[in-house]
């Protein structure tokens, strides 16, 4: 009787706290080669495998078959996928598309795990060169050179009919957006919405918020001229199919920008406003970006946060920042010596990277072991 019950209480338990259901990593690359004018390649459009590229199939194997995860944000530049010369849109540059699409079917068909779909744009079109701050602000009607909303939601619903029929696609309306009307991000993203659900796509979309999307700032003013909280508007989304989640990211370092080594900033307790305001909201939430310096304390740090997602059940979802097959020996976050998450790479003193530090030590022993593995990308 005893017995019984006690396993009753852990099924229980269980079944309370196993909320995650997306665990897994960024893979960066498909945005870079911008950011260096003046240099040979660099620049638009640049050179797939050579100035960008999206993942690495055997790193990916390894994550998939080895650390047994299920989620992939997968980045890319929208002026690659829509030229200049067309503008922001529904017509591709078709072998950027194909490049990204091969990316995108080698996880979902071949692997079955999940793939976030992320237009690396800081909702900005028309010049990366300066990324975050480059760029007409999408729908900005003061601006002669911005894309426009109406033109955002084309866009999606192109991008989206060409998934339509992938189930293992989640779409991630666009990257930390930023010092922009906060109300201007939620006619983005219903543009965005309205867009994916017109093509027929019934997929999990991720609607992003200001201040870089930041969790912890979710029900602050942000930015150079203290726009909206984001909790002001988020929660006016429509999603005929209620399949829309909020998109966070959330750097534990002094000013959440994950450039430095050191870890100060709790999860739990910056996080906990946000909480609040998606059960307010009866919404839910994926951090698809953090990340924490090669050190002991920010190992605590990982796992105090991804401890708290797994309590809290509005969470459903997490993917580290950043693994991708260019970083070399480059350090994507925190801190110039704990180098990127890909497998295989060193550091920049040519010690082992964040795989087999941060990785090893603070988000393996958190990738939970019921992640979903089949059915269309959703909220539960
Ligand atoms: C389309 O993308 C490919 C690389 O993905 C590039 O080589 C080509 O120049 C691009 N074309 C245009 C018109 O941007
Ligand atoms: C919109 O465009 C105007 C004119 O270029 C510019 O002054 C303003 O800063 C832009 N707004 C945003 C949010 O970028
Ligand atoms: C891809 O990853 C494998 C396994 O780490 C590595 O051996 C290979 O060199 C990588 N390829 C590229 C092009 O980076
Ligand atoms: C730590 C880190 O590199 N964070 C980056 C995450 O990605 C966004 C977009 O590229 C950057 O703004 C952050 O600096």
């Amino acid at each position: 009787m005893i017995l019984t019950s006690l396993a009753t209480l852990l099924s229980f338990a269980t079944a309370v706290f196993a909320k995650i259901i997306y665990a897994g990593v960024n893979e960066s690359g498909g945005e870079f080669g911008v950011f260096a004018p003046g240099q040979v390649g660099f620049g638009l459009p640049g050179r797939f495998g050579q100035d960008f590229a999206f993942i690495n199939k055997s790193t990916i194997d390894i994550f998939v078959d080895q650390e047994k995860v299920n989620f992939f944000r997968v980045t890319f530049l929208m002026e690659r996928m829509c030229p200049l010369a067309s503008g922001l849109g529904s017509k591709f540059n078709e072998t950027y598309f194909s490049e990204y699409a091969d990316a995108i079917n080698y996880i979902t068909q071949k692997k079955g795990a999940y793939a976030l779909i992320d237009p690396h744009n800081y909702m900005r079109y028309n010049d990366p060169s300066s990324q975050p701050n480059s760029g007409s602000v999408i729908g900005n009607s003061s601006d002669s050179t911005a894309a426009t909303t109406k033109q955002f939601g084309e866009f999606w619903h192109e991008l989206a009919r060409r998934f339509a029929l992938n189930p293992k696609v989640v779409f991630g309306i666009n990257n930390e957006p930023h010092d922009m009307p906060t109300d201007l991000i939620l006619k983005n993203n219903q543009a965005a919405i309205d867009g994916i659900r017109l093509a027929g796509a019934p997929q999990l979309i991720l609607a992003p918020g200001n201040g870089f999307t930041g969790g912890h700032a979710w029900t602050q003013n942000t930015g150079a001229a203290g726009d909206a909280p984001s909790s002001e508007f988020m929660n006016m989304l429509k999603d005929p199919l209620k399949n829309t989640a909020i998109d966070v990211h959330e750097y534990l370092d002094i000013d959440f920008s994950g450039s430095h080594d050191e870890c100060t900033q709790p999860g739990p307790s910056n996080l906990a406003p946000l909480t609040a305001w998606l059960q307010q909201n009866h919404l839910k939430a994926v951090v698809s970006e953090f990340g924490g310096g090669n050190n002991q304390n920010c190992f605590q740090f990982i796992d105090d946060m991804l401890s708290y997602l797994s309590a809290n059940d509005v969470y459903i979802g997490w993917a580290i920042w950043a693994a991708g097959p260019i970083w070399g020996t480059n350090s994507p976050c925190c801190g110039a010596d704990t180098g990127s998450l890909e497998p295989g790479n060193l550091n920049d003193m040519g010690q082992p990277n964040a795989f087999q530090t941060v990785w090893t030590q603070a988000i393996r022993p958190n990738i939970p072991k019921t992640l979903k593995r089949n059915g269309i990308s959703s909220l539960q």
